[in-house]
């Protein structure tokens, strides 16, 4: 039982990655190390422990039987359901960003549809395809749209600089974008886009230059720089976050875990973003 507990940490070891990098199924177990590390090493960015007033349970990982893929998608929403329906947010580590797509139909269950989605990537995963069983990571956002679980109009892709895309009518802040005018004019776009809609905050680390986040899939150069994510990470506040994952950390192509601890940290803020609107909340 969840009760008492804001947000459930919990990993998904997805890797659909057969040949070309394999290895996001270890990414859960590098960002918990990382986190343990920024927790022991570092006071959080802003000088409090966002523990003190946000109660955080690890729920450990979900069990996926990779001998049955067609239950891969059932099996996440299971996980997902339960802990949603213990009252707790999830904050979920993957893992193949394919896992945000049966996330998403869970959270869309519990919130309500549809949801606004705040994207950071290289890629805007918006392949055609729907067939349902396609564990394909580059058509998450395609199926989401056509499903009516995110509204495109009130969602935004954030870093993209990948282009063999269907466009499917997402609010787009790509990498150069970002770059010419800054992360500080990125985030009031997000904020203005959003509104107080309930919405889904992904985090696809390969939205950080590979120089930042070498050990992922599918690595794009032209990204964005650990402080200009965290820069927008932090300036959530204002979100109504219903949910969150930080996805396609590979360790076997990371160098000495930066990129999981590039993740630990935008795992770590987003927790501070929550402790401060639960602060900010009761003080009515
Ligand atoms: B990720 C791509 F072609 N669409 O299919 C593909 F752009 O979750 C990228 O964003 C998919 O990392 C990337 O290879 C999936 C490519
Ligand atoms: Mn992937
Ligand atoms: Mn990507
Ligand atoms: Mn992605």
């Amino acid at each position: 039982e969840l009760d008492g507990v804001d947000v459930a940490v919990s990993g998904i070891p997805l890797d659909l990655a057969t040949t070309f990098r394999p290895g996001a199924r270890l990414g859960p177990a590098a960002v918990r190390a990382a986190s343990v590390q920024l927790a022991e090493l570092m006071a959080f960015p802003w000088g409090f422990d966002p523990f003190d007033e946000l109660a955080v349970v690890d729920y450990g990982d979900c069990y996926l039987d990779a001998h049955n893929p067609l239950g891969i998608p059932e099996a996440i929403r299971a996980h997902a359901r339960a802990i949603l329906a213990g009252g707790a947010r999830m904050l979920t580590l993957g893992g193949d960003h394919y896992i945000t797509y049966p996330l998403l139909q869970a959270h869309a269950e519990k919130y309500g549809k549809p949801l606004s989605l705040i994207h950071f990537d290289a890629h805007c995963d918006t392949w055609a395809d729907d067939s349902p069983d396609s564990l394909n990571h580059g058509t998450m956002f395609h199926k989401a749209v056509k499903e009516g679980l995110v509204d495109p109009a009130t969602s935004v892709q954030v870093g993209i600089r990948t282009w063999n895309e269907d466009f499917m009518g997402f609010n787009v802040i790509d990498a150069p974008w970002v770059h010419a005018h800054g992360a500080g004019a990125a985030l009031e776009r997000i904020l203005s886009i959003v509104g107080d809609r309930p919405a889904y905050l992904t985090f696809d680390i390969d939205c950080l230059d590979p120089a930042f986040a070498p050990g992922t899939g599918t690595p794009v150069a032209g990204g964005l720089s650990s402080a200009q994510a965290l820069h927008m990470v932090r300036g959530m506040g204002p979100v109504n976050l219903v949910g969150m994952d930080v996805v396609e950390v590979s360790p076997p192509f990371d160098h000495s875990e930066l990129t999981a601890l590039a993740a630990a940290h935008i795992a770590a803020d987003l927790l501070c973003v929550l402790r401060n609107r639960k602060v900010a909340a009761r003080a009515g």
